[in-house]
Order: structure tokens, then C-alpha cells, then sequence
């Protein structure tokens, strides 16, 4: 009875955790550790913090791959693994959110071609949570260079050279909280339950 008790409250409280983290936080923090499934004391995860399937990076499409017609495909892909689409948008990208973008690599030379390739046509730009997704996202989309980029990979996939590998994706998860606030307004990013959830991750 007490297990049920507990598993019917942990429920709940994720479900408010997707919705309104704060409530959550703050209704968590006045109930004793037994309760949360006593966690807390032998330092695992408590269920005061969010989940780690709310990680979230981003991932863009370049104008090759828009050109190209291979937005359906990437997105198929990122879906069939698992993870969960919490924004999408198309544009025309400005120089300036660019060289934001690209802050890094402002000296390269071939930064200046880099600029010209990225505002050559539109972009599909997307976030995408789940549990690991920054490093998970990193290995799907392969190499840097195309031509060391393994088959299964999308670079690996669709694309020979490094100038035109048609997608990016965050390479870290500081790197990603900065390239979504980049690009993205809050308002634009969904909170929403996915039904799979519980079969693609433990929660
Ligand atoms: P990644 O996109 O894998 O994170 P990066 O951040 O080092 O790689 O570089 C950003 C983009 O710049 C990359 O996707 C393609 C372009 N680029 C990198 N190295 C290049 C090179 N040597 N010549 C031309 N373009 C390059
Ligand atoms: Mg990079």
C-alpha cells in the first residue's frame, strides 16, 4: 500500500514538473525523504530535481540539407530514437544570430564562407529533449568532416564534404542552453507529455 502510495505521488509529481517546475519544487521539498522513495539520503537522484529526459539540445538542418529535401529524414530520425520534439521552426538566418552562433570560430579561415553557406537559403532549426540527447544527437549526426563520418550517421549518410554536412547539433550541454536561448524564444519551447515516455526512458 505504501509502495502504491509513494509511486501514485512520484507520478504526480512529475507530471507537475513538466507543467510548473516551481510548484513542484516547492511542494516536493515539504514532504520527509521516506516518502519520495528515500533517495535522497543515499545521494541518488531525488525527486526534487528534474528528471535528466529534460535535457534538451538543438539541432538544425543547413541550408543543404533544406535544399536537398532531407529535413523529413532527419527529423524521422531523431524521433525513431526516442526523442522528443520540443520546437521547430524555419528561417532565413541573420549574420548577426550567426556570428553568435559561430562565436568560436570567428578567426577560421573559413569562416567567412562558412557565413556565406549558412544564409545561402533557409534553415530548419529544432530543439529536442531526452535523456542524453546532447551527446546521443552528437553521435548521430557523425563527424565534423563528412569523409571521416561512419555510415548511419546523417553526415555519414548524406553528405562528402565538410563545407556542406548538412546538419548541426550542440556539442555540449552549455553549448546547448546557449545556442537554444539563441535561437529560440521561451514561448516557442512546449512542455508536453509524450505517451511513449515511460517506454523510451525510466522516469
Ligand atoms: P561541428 O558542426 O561538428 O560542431 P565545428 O563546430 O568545428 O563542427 O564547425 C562548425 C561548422 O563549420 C562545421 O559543421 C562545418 C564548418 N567547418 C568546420 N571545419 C571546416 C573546415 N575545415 N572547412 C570548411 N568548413 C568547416
Ligand atoms: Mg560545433
Amino acid at each position: 500500500m505504501i509502495l502504491l502510495q509513494r509511486c501514485l505521488f512520484k507520478r504526480t509529481i512529475q507530471h507537475l514538473y513538466s507543467r510548473s517546475p516551481d510548484t513542484a519544487k516547492s511542494l516536493v521539498s515539504g514532504f520527509p525523504a521516506a516518502l519520495l522513495g528515500g533517495r535522497r539520503a543515499a545521494g541518488h537522484r531525488s525527486i526534487s530535481t528534474p528528471p535528466d529526459v529534460r535535457e534538451r539540445t538543438l539541432v538544425a538542418v543547413k541550408p543543404d540539407g533544406v535544399q536537398r529535401r532531407l529535413v523529413g529524414q532527419i527529423i524521422q530520425r531523431f524521433e525513431q530514437r526516442g526523442f522528443k520534439l520540443v520546437g521547430l521552426k524555419m528561417l532565413q538566418v541573420s549574420e548577426d544570430l550567426l556570428s553568435q552562433h559561430y562565436c568560436e570560430l570567428r578567426a577560421k579561415p573559413f569562416y567567412p564562407s562558412l557565413l556565406h553557406y549558412m544564409t545561402s537559403g533557409p534553415v530548419v532549426v529544432m530543439v529536442w529533449e531526452g535523456h542524453n540527447v546532447v551527446q546521443t544527437s552528437r553521435t548521430m549526426v557523425g563527424h565534423t568532416n563528412p569523409a571521416e563520418a561512419q555510415a548511419g550517421t546523417v553526415r555519414g549518410d548524406f553528405s562528402i564534404h565538410v563545407s556542406r554536412n548538412v546538419v548541426h547539433a550542440s556539442d555540449s550541454l552549455e553549448g546547448a542552453q546557449r545556442e537554444i536561448q539563441l535561437w529560440f524564444r521561451g514561448k516557442e519551447l512546449l512542455s508536453w507529455d509524450c505517451c511513449d515516455q515511460t517506454s523510451t526512458c525510466e522516469v
